[in-house]
């Protein structure tokens, strides 16, 4: 073996040990960070739908967003005008699809938020205000 093979052999293996070094920290950031998601509240988008006038609006939008793969839960509340969708854990809702499967549907989206509440926070909590 030459000086110049050994060399390059001693390059290598070191490259090698950083990279995967490298990754082992990234999956522990990745696997702390979904712990800490998951220990935290739920993350919802909080949609205002202009258009829906009866339980079959509803019910579209509801299947549509349903059908979404990040989505854990879906509520619409008609009189209120809102759609709220809650994210499976560790995963995050994708907005710009949510509104655009609502626009889809045939129904107008004029605002969008993310909240940190689970979609059956949101419900009690626009039931308490009815009251
Ligand atoms: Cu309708």
């Amino acid at each position: 073996m030459t000086n110049q093979l050994l060399f390059q052999l001693t390059q290598e293996s070191i490259m090698k040990t950083s990279t995967t070094k490298f990754i082992a920290a990234c999956a522990g950031a990745a696997l702390a960070t979904g712990l800490f998601s998951s220990a935290f509240a739920a993350e919802s988008i909080k949609a205002t739908v202009n258009g829906m006038v009866c339980a079959f609006c509803a019910q579209g939008i509801e299947k549509r967003l349903s059908s979404m793969p990040a989505t854990q839960a879906v509520f619409v509340d008609l009189k209120k005008k809102v759609v709220a969708v809650q994210a499976k854990d560790g995963q995050t809702l994708d907005g710009k699809a949510i509104s655009h499967e609502i626009k889809e549907a045939g129904y107008d989206v004029t605002k969008l938020e993310t909240v940190q509440q689970s979609v059956a926070e949101i419900k009690s909590q626009m039931k308490a205000k009815t009251k």
